[in-house]
C-alpha cells in the first residue's frame, strides 16, 4: 500500500450526488478533487437502500484550510468538477500537460507535434485511443501493459475531468486510486469459520503449490490443524505430489475418488481444523469432469470453492477458465504466478471483467513463502505501474 500518497482521499455517501457533493465540500474544501461516483445499493431497514457514493482527493492543508488545493505549477481557476481542457483544447492529443515554463518553446512544440503524429498514425491504423490527457509516456506504458482500450479511454477521462487540479506527479496514484475501486476484493479468508477449502482451476495453474502454501501458512503461523486430502477421480496418480508436502509437513493425507470418499476422509480427520482439498486432472475443457466436481463441492457442509487463475493468462484463456469453472460456487479466487506477470493492464482488465472475489495472489515456486493476500489496490498499481 501507498503509505506515502501525500493527498487525502476519502468516499463520501449521500442519497443523491449533490448531498454527497455538499459533504465533500464542506470536509474537504471547495477545491476537492471528484476522483469516482459510483451508486451504491445496500440492505436496510426497509428494503435496499440505496444512495450515492463519492470519493475525493484533496491536498491534506487544502482540507485543513479550505484553500485552494496545492497543484504543483497549477493554479486552479476552476471550481467545478469538470474542468476546461487546455489551450489546445480538449481533444488535442497528448497535450494535457503544457510545457513548464523553462521548457524552451521550440522543445515543447516538438514534443507537442511528435503526439500529434502518434496520435494520427493510431488514428491511420484505426486504433485510435482517445488517450490525449495521459500524456504520450503514460499512455504508451499503460498501451504496452496490455490496458484494454475503454480502460484507457476511462482513464484518460479521469485525468481530463481532475483538469490541472491534479499535480502530474500524481497521476499514476490517482489512477491506481480509480481503479483499485473497480475491482472485488472481499478480504482474507476468514480461516476459522471456513473449514474446508477445495482448490479447483486449470492443470499446471499452480494448485497443488498454492495448497502447500496455504497448509503452511496455517500451520506455522496460525497453529492450526491441517490435513490435506486429493481429489483424484482419474486415478492419474497426481495424488504424489501433495503427499509429498504433506509428509513434508507432518499432516494427515488422504485420497478421494467419490464424494462418499470425501466425506469419510473428512470424519476421519475430525480432529483437524481445516482441510484443504486438491484437485487434479485433465483440462477445464472437460465439462464431465467439472460436473463431477459439482457432486464433490455437495459432500461437505460449507465447503468453499477456490479457483487458480495464473496472472499470465490470456484474455480469452481467461474469459475460457472463468466460463468454465462458474458452474462451481467459486466463493475465491488466487491469482498464481504473479511473479511471471508481463501484461499487468491485461490482468487488471481480465479481473475487472469477470468481478472475481479477490482473496490471495501467489508470486514465485517456493513453498510457503510466495504468496500474500490480494490486494485490489495492487492490481491497479500494477496496471498504472504506480508504487503499490
Ligand atoms: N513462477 C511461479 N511458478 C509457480 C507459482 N505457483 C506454482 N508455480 C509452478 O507451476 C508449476 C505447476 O504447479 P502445480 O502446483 O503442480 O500446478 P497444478 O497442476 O495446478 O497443481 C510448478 O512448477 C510450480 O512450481 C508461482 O506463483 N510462480
Ligand atoms: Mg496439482
Amino acid at each position: 500500500m501507498n503509505e506515502e500518497f501525500p493527498m487525502i482521499v476519502r468516499s463520501f455517501r449521500g442519497r443523491t450526488t449533490a448531498e454527497a457533493l455538499a459533504v465533500v465540500r464542506r470536509e474537504l474544501g471547495e477545491r476537492a478533487l471528484i476522483i469516482d461516483t459510483r451508486t451504491i445499493s445496500e440492505p436496510g431497514l426497509l428494503g435496499r437502500k440505496v444512495g450515492v457514493e463519492v470519493v475525493a482527493a484533496a491536498d491534506p492543508d487544502t482540507a485543513r484550510n479550505e484553500t485552494e488545493l496545492a497543484t504543483v505549477g497549477a493554479t486552479a481557476r476552476s471550481n467545478t468538477v469538470r474542468s476546461g481542457g487546455n489551450r489546445w483544447g480538449a481533444q488535442a492529443a497528448g497535450l494535457a500537460t503544457p510545457p513548464a515554463d523553462d521548457t524552451p518553446p521550440a522543445e515543447g512544440l516538438s514534443v507537442e507535434l511528435a503526439a500529434i503524429r502518434r496520435q494520427l498514425a493510431r488514428l491511420a491504423s484505426g486504433q485510435a485511443v482517445p488517450a490525449g490527457h495521459l500524456g504520450e509516456d503514460l499512455a504508451a506504458e499503460l498501451e504496452a501493459g496490455e490496458l484494454p482500450a475503454e480502460l484507457l479511454a476511462e482513464c484518460d477521462e479521469a485525468v481530463q475531468r481532475a483538469g490541472e487540479r491534479l499535480d502530474p506527479t500524481l497521476r499514476r496514484d490517482f489512477l491506481a486510486r480509480l481503479l483499485g475501486r473497480h475491482l472485488r476484493c472481499p478480504g482474507a479468508l476468514d480461516w476459522a469459520n471456513t473449514r474446508s477449502l477445495l482448490m479447483v482451476g486449470p492443470t499446471g495453474v499452480g494448485k497443488t503449490t498454492t495448497i502447500a502454501k496455504l497448509a503452511g501458512h496455517l500451520v506455522l503461523e496460525r497453529r492450526r490443524r491441517v490435513a490435506l486430502i486429493t481429489i483424484d477421480t482419474y486415478r492419474v496418480g497426481a495424488a504424489d505430489q501433495l503427499q509429498a508436502y504433506a509428509d513434508l509437513l507432518e499432516m494427515p493425507f488422504a485420497i478421494a475418488r467419490t464424494p462418499a470418499e470425501l466425506g469419510q476422509a473428512a470424519e476421519r480427520f475430525a480432529d483437524c481444523d481445516n482441510l484443504l482439498i486438491d484437485t487434479a486432472g485433465r483440462s477445464p475443457a472437460d465439462a464431465a469432469r467439472l460436473h463431477e466436481l459439482r457432486g464433490f463441492c455437495r459432500a461437505l457442509p460449507g465447503m468453499q470453492v477456490m479457483l487458480a487463475i495464473a496472472a499470465t493468462a490470456g484474455r480469452a484463456e481467461f474469459a475460457r477458465i472463468v466460463e468454465r469453472f462458474s458452474v462451481l460456487p467459486l466463493e475465491h479466487t488466487v491469482v498464481t504466478k504473479l511473479d511471471e506477470l508481463a501484461a499487468p493492464g491485461r490482468l487488471y482488465g481480465c479481473l475487472r471483467r469477470h468481478a472475481l472475489p479477490l482473496t490471495y495472489v501467489t508470486t514465485g515456486q517456493e513453498v510457503p513463502a510466495d504468496f500474500r493476500p490480494a490486494s485490489a489496490q495492487e492490481f491497479a498499481a500494477l496496471a498504472v505501474r504506480a508504487a503499490a
